[in-house]
C-alpha cells in the first residue's frame, strides 16, 4: 500500500523536495494519478486549510504550500490527462472578482485542454464584464467560473447576470465550482451546471457539447 499520508505530511511542511520525491515514487510505482492528486496532495490542502482557520498556519506559509503543491500537479499532469481525449469546443475559465484561489481552477483548466478543448484560462479575480469580453472575442461554448470563497459566491451571480445583459447567454453554457459552491447554489442562480472536482468538470462540459 502507498504511503498517501506521507505525501500530505511533506506538503504541510512545504517541503518541495520531499513531496516531489514522493510523487515521482508513487508515479515508478504506477500509482494512480489520481490517488496521488485526492489521496496525498488534496487531502494536504485540507488539513492546511483547517489549520489556516485555527489560525496555526499563515498566509505565507499556505502560500508556499500552494507553491508545492502547483509543482507536484505539474508532475502529475500527463498522467491525470490519461485517456481524456475526444471533444471539441472552446472553454473560457476563470476565478471570479476578489478571489485569488487558482490551482483547483488550474487542474480544472488543464484536465479540460487535455480532453481535446481549446481553454482560455484567463487568470484570477476577473470582473463579470471581463469574462463577458472574453465569450465574444473567444467566441466559447462554456464559461466555467471557479469560487472558493463564500465571500465572492455572489459574484457568480452577477456574472450570469453579465452575460444575459450583455445579450449573449444563449450562446454560452455557465457552469461553476469550488469548495463552497453547490448544485443547489448552481441551480439558485441560474447556471447551467456544476461540477464538485476536475473530472466532473471534464465529463459535464463534454456532455454539454454537440
Ligand atoms: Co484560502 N481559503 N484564503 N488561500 N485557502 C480557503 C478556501 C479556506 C476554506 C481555508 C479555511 O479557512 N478553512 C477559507 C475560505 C473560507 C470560506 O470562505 N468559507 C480561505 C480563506 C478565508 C482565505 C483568505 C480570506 C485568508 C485571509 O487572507 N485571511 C484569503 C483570501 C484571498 C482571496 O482570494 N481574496 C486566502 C488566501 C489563500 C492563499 C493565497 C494563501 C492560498 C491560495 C493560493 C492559490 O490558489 N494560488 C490559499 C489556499 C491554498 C487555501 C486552501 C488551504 C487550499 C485551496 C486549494 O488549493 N485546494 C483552502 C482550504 C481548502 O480548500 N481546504 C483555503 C486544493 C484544490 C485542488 O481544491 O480549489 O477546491 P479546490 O478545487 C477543486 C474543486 O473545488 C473543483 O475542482 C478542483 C479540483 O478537484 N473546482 C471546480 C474548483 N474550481 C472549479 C471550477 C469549475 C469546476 C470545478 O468550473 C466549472
Amino acid at each position: 500500500m502507498f504511503n498517501f499520508t506521507a505525501i500530505t505530511e511533506a506538503l504541510i511542511a512545504c517541503d518541495q523536495d520531499k513531496v516531489l520525491e514522493l510523487v515521482e515514487a508513487g508515479l515508478r510505482q504506477a500509482v494512480p494519478a489520481k490517488d496521488l492528486l485526492d489521496l496525498g496532495l488534496i487531502a494536504g490542502m485540507d488539513v492546511i486549510g483547517e489549520r489556516m482557520e485555527k489560525e496555526e498556519m499563515f498566509i505565507p506559509e499556505v502560500l508556499m504550500a500552494a507553491m508545492v503543491m502547483s509543482a507536484a500537479v505539474d508532475l502529475l499532469k500527463p498522467r491525470l490527462a490519461e485517456g481524456e481525449v475526444g471533444a471539441k469546443g472552446k472553454v473560457v475559465i476563470g476565478t471570479v472578482k476578489g478571489d485569488l484561489h487558482d490551482i483547483g481552477k488550474n487542474l480544472v483548466a488543464m484536465m479540460l485542454k487535455s480532453a481535446g478543448l481549446e481553454v482560455h484560462n484567463i487568470g484570477v479575480d476577473i470582473a463579470p464584464e471581463r469574462f463577458v469580453e472574453e465569450i465574444k472575442v473567444k467566441k466559447a461554448d462554456i464559461l466555467a467560473l471557479s469560487a472558493l470563497l463564500t465571500t465572492t459566491m455572489p459574484m457568480m451571480r452577477e456574472t450570469v447576470a453579465a452575460v444575459v445583459e450583455a445579450g449573449v447567454r444563449n450562446q454560452v453554457k455557465i457552469l461553476v465550482g469550488g469548495a463552497p459552491v453547490t448544485q443547489a447554489f448552481a441551480d439558485e442562480i441560474g447556471a447551467d451546471g456544476y461540477a464538485a472536482d476536475a473530472g466532473s468538470a471534464t465529463k459535464l462540459v463534454k456532455s454539454l457539447l454537440p
